[in-house]
C-alpha cells in the first residue's frame, strides 16, 4: 500500500518546492527525493537551500525511514483452514511503524470517506443506490497489503473506497458518487460502478454474484499472459449463495486459474441473517473440491498474512478460497436503516469488541509507535494519530468540496462510451 502513498508525497513536495529559495537544480534534486522542504535548514546566503543541505536532509530522511522500519511482532489470531495444513498461516506478523501508520492513514481515510457519502446522500447530493463499507476496512486494506496492481482486483456495490486504493483520488471517487464529469466513470456510472482499468480494478457489480465469474475471467488472463498476477474476486456471504459463484469455481479448477475467491462475510444479505439465509455457514469451506482459509476480517494484519499465503497457492497451484469474518456498520444500502433485522446493541458491541481502525490504532499507541494527539515538535512527520487524522479528515472534506463545485458531463457524453472503437456522431431524431 505505501506503492500508493509515495506519489501523493511527491505531489506534495512538488508542490511545496516552489515556496524554497533554491536554485532550478536544486529543486530539481529535491523534488525527485521527495524531501518534504520543511525538513531542510537552508543554510546558503540569503536563506536560500544549497546542494547539501538537501543532501543533508536525504541522509536524515533515509535514517528515520530505516528506524521507522525496523521490524515489529504481533500476534494475530490463528485463521481456520479447508483441505490445507492447520498451520499453514503464521501466528505472529512482521510489521513496522511505518507499515502500521500507513495503515491506520489508509484505513481512517477509507473510513472517513464513508462517513461523508452517508451525509452527502442524507442531504440529496447523492442520488439512487448507495452500499457503504464501514466496518470492513481492514478485507481492503489487507489485501492491497499483500498484493499489488499486478494483481487484479474485482468487488460487489461496496466499492468506494477499492477505486480509492485502487489509485483513483478521493475527489474523483465523490465526483461519481454525485454524477459529475470529473467522476471515475465520468459520472455516468454512479455508486456501484467505480473502475479503474489501469491499476487492475474491475469494478463496482451490482449483479450479485456476476463478479466471481469476471474473477475467474481475470485469473484465466493472469495466466495466458504468465504475468504473475492473481485475480481476487469478492462476493457476500449472500452471494455465496448464487450459482455462477459455482460455475467460476469449476473452470478455474479445471483450469488451475490463479484465482482467490474472496468470501466477506459480514453476517447479513441485506436484511437476511447468514443462518436464515445460507443452509452451510463455513464458507470457507464451499469450494468443496478447493481449500479455503477463515480468518478475521477485522483484523489487517491477518488478513494480509492469509492472503499472502493464499496468493502463493493460487499461482503455484490454482484457485482458493478465503473467507473474510467481518461486520458491516451500516444498513445495507442508504436506503436501509439497519436496525430492524438486528439490533443496536449488536451493531454497537461489534464497534466497540472489534473496530478494524480502532485496532490499528490500539497496535501504536500500546506499542507507543505513535502519540496519541498532536505533538508539533516531533521529529517525524506523521508521528501522531491525532496529526494524521486531522489531515485525513481534511484531505477529504477538500476533496467532496471539490467535487460537489465540479462540473456534470456535457449532454454530448450522452451518447459516449456505448460501443468500443471509433463511430461517427450518432444521430438523435429528437435534436
Ligand atoms: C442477481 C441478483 N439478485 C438479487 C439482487 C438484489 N440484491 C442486491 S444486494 C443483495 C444481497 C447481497 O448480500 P451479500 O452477498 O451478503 O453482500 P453484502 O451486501 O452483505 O456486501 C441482494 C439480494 C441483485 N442485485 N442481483
Ligand atoms: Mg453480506
Amino acid at each position: 500500500m505505501h506503492r500508493l502513498a509515495a506519489p501523493r508525497r511527491l505531489a506534495q513536495a512538488r508542490s511545496l518546492s516552489t515556496a524554497v529559495k533554491a536554485s532550478p537544480t536544486v529543486q530539481k534534486l529535491i523534488r525527485q527525493h521527495g524531501i518534504d522542504p520543511s525538513r531542510i535548514d537552508a543554510t546558503g546566503p540569503k536563506g536560500t537551500v544549497s546542494q547539501m543541505d538537501v543532501r543533508k536532509a536525504i541522509a536524515a530522511a533515509a535514517e528515520m525511514d530505516a528506524a521507522d522500519s525496523s521490524p515489529v511482532s504481533i500476534e494475530i489470531p490463528a485463521a481456520t483452514t479447508y483441505l490445507l495444513p492447520v498451520d499453514a498461516v503464521p501466528l505472529v506478523a512482521e510489521t513496522s511503524k511505518k507499515e502500521l501508520l500507513g495503515y491506520y492513514k489508509t484505513m481512517y481515510t477509507m473510513r472517513r470517506m464513508e462517513i461523508e457519502a452517508d451525509k452527502l446522500y442524507t442531504q440529496k447530493m447523492i442520488k439512487g443506490f448507495c452500499h457503504l463499507y464501514d466496518g470492513q476496512e481492514a478485507v481492503g486494506m489487507g489485501i492491497e497489503a499483500a498484493a499489488t496492481y499486478r494483481d487484479s482486483v474485482v468487488t460487489s456495490y461496496r466499492d468506494h473506497t477499492w477505486q480509492y486504493t485502487r489509485g483513483d483520488t478521493i475527489k474523483n471517487v465523490f465526483g461519481e458518487l454525485m454524477g459529475k464529469y470529473c467522476g471515475s466513470a465520468k459520472g455516468k456510472g454512479g455508486s456501484m460502478h467505480m473502475y479503474a482499468a489501469r491499476n487492475n480494478f474491475y469494478g463496482g457489480n451490482g449483479i450479485v454474484g456476476a463478479q466471481t465469474s469476471i474473477g475467474a475471467g481475470l485469473a484465466f488472463s493472469h495466466k495466458y499472459r504468465s504475468d504473475g498476477g492473481v485475480a481476487f474476486a469478492l462476493y457476500g456471504d449472500g452471494a455465496a449463495n448464487q450459482g455462477q459463484l459455482f460455475e467460476a469455481m469449476n473452470i478455474a479448477s479445471l483450469q488451475k486459474l490463479p484465482c482467490i475467491f474472496v468470501c466477506e462475510n459480514n453476517k447479513y444479505g441485506m436484511g437476511t441473517s447468514t443462518d436464515r439465509g445460507s443452509y452451510d455457514t463455513k464458507y470457507y469451506a464451499r469450494g468443496h473440491y478447493i481449500p479455503g482459509i477463515q480468518v478475521d476480517g477485522m483484523n489487517v494484519l491477518a488478513v494480509r498474512e492469509a492472503v499472502k499465503v493464499a496468493m502463493a497457492y493460487a499461482r503455484q497451484q490454482g484457485p482458493i478460497v478465503m473467507e473474510m469474518d467481518t461486520y458491516r456498520y451500516h444498513g445495507h444500502s442508504m436506503s436501509d436503516p439497519g436496525v430492524t433485522y438486528r439490533t443496536r446493541d449488536e451493531v454497537s458491541g461489534v464497534r466497540k469488541a472489534r473496530d478494524p481502525v480502532a485496532l490499528v490504532k490500539k497496535w501504536l499507541l500500546d506499542m507507543e509507535l505513535a502519540a496519541p494527539d498532536e505533538i508539533k515538535e516531533s521529529s517525524t512527520p506523521c508521528f501522531s494519530i491525532g496529526a494524521i487524522e486531522q489531515a485525513q479528515k481534511l484531505e477529504v472534506e477538500q476533496a467532496v468540496k471539490a467535487a460537489v463545485a465540479a462540473a456534470p458531463p456535457p449532454a454530448s457524453e450522452l451518447t459516449r462510451d456505448v460501443y468500443s472503437g471509433a463511430y461517427g456522431p450518432p444521430r438523435l431524431c429528437n435534436l
